[in-house]
């Protein structure tokens, strides 16, 4: 049964890879993720200067889901620009995050690492703005402004990570931005933001950044991704590449993202608390739900969910 699949005319060897942010951000890790079974390597977003990142604790997993605020840890542009002919080498896409912390940022980023000819650009949208106004993917005006800039910047297929909205209008909105914009493909989602978890034996939260608010991953955010995924996949009529990112934690998981419209399925979670060994079950675990059920393909599948009879 072959996994494999096209995104904006790059082909993956497997349908499964990790989500950005999620054992991404070194040398490292991102050798290892070449190693894997990913189809894919997926660095952390990167932003202009180095970053640290946020005080530990600063990822919480639990039964059901995680929790972070990772305050964007990273090596810095420059260094993921050395860094990519070197991951090309192990024979997969490289899509390469960039995340700014103005406008600006941005269109530095996108020219450098560009040249660096990473299989593709993905902008993460969920972005400080300025202090006190929402990430920039909730300002339809700023993502469609930002976008436009970073399009002619690149030559590679350019994506675009979103969070999930909740609301039908703001769907209908995001992708009159996405369609005017010259984007090649969409990730949803990003993490629910600004959840909070409480550990009540302490008292306290359990992540110590921003009182404890982050961004909450895992299954229980799978139906949150579905929506975002269905929602996008209708109003851009089944001809927007989609890659599924939330609640990717067994092989049924990703059918569903397939069934909603999804073409690939990124692993945050799951790969935090298994690490790459994840991606070999969860071949096998697709694989046996496809046969199954009689499926030839994930394209026979792709955007085919069903209405209930009545
Ligand atoms: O904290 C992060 O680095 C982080 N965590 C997520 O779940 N999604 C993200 O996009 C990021 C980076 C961006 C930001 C949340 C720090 C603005």
């Amino acid at each position: 049964m072959d996994l494999s699949t096209t995104i904006a005319g790059v082909k993956f060897p497997t349908c499964f890879m990790n989500a950005s942010g999620a054992l991404c951000v070194t040398r490292e890790e991102l050798f290892a993720l070449g190693r894997s079974r990913a189809g894919a390597i997926v660095t952390k977003s990167m932003t202009v200067e180095p970053r640290v990142g946020n005080p530990e604790p600063r990822y919480y997993g639990f039964p059901g889901g995680s929790i972070n605020s990772m305050g964007l840890p990273n090596l810095g542009y420059r260094a993921y620009a050395e860094l990519i002919p070197d991951l090309k080498q192990f024979g997969k896409p490289v899509i390469a995050s960039i995340a700014g912390l103005c406008e600006e940022d941005f269109l530095t980023m996108a020219r450098v690492i560009n040249q660096a000819l990473p299989d593709l650009i993905e902008v993460n949208l969920s972005c400080p703005n300025i202090p006190g106004k929402p990430q920039i993917a909730y300002d339809p005006a700023d993502s469609e402004r930002l976008l436009k800039r970073v399009r002619p910047l690149i030559t590679v297929p350019m994506g675009v990570k979103l969070p999930p909205y909740f609301d039908p209008a703001h769907h209908a909105v995001m992708a009159e931005v996405i369609r005017r914009s010259g984007v090649d493909y969409l990730n949803l989602i990003n993490s629910v933001g600004n959840g909070l978890v409480v550990d009540p034996k302490r008292e306290t939260p359990v992540i110590k950044p921003k009182g404890g608010f982050g961004g909450l991953g895992g299954s229980l955010i799978k139906p949150v991704a579905l929506a975002n995924v269905r929602a996008f996949w209708k109003l851009l009529e089944g001809h927007m590449p989609i890659i599924g990112t939330g609640g990717v934690a067994r092989g049924v998981d990703a059918f569903e993202h397939v069934l909603c419209g999804a073409s690939a399925v990124q692993v945050g979670t799951l790969l935090v608390e298994e690490g790459v060994a994840v991606f070999e079950r969860l071949e096998r675990e697709l694989r046996e739900e496809l046969v199954k059920r009689g499926k030839q393909s994930l394209e026979e599948s792709r955007g085919k969910l069903r209405e209930l009879p009545g």
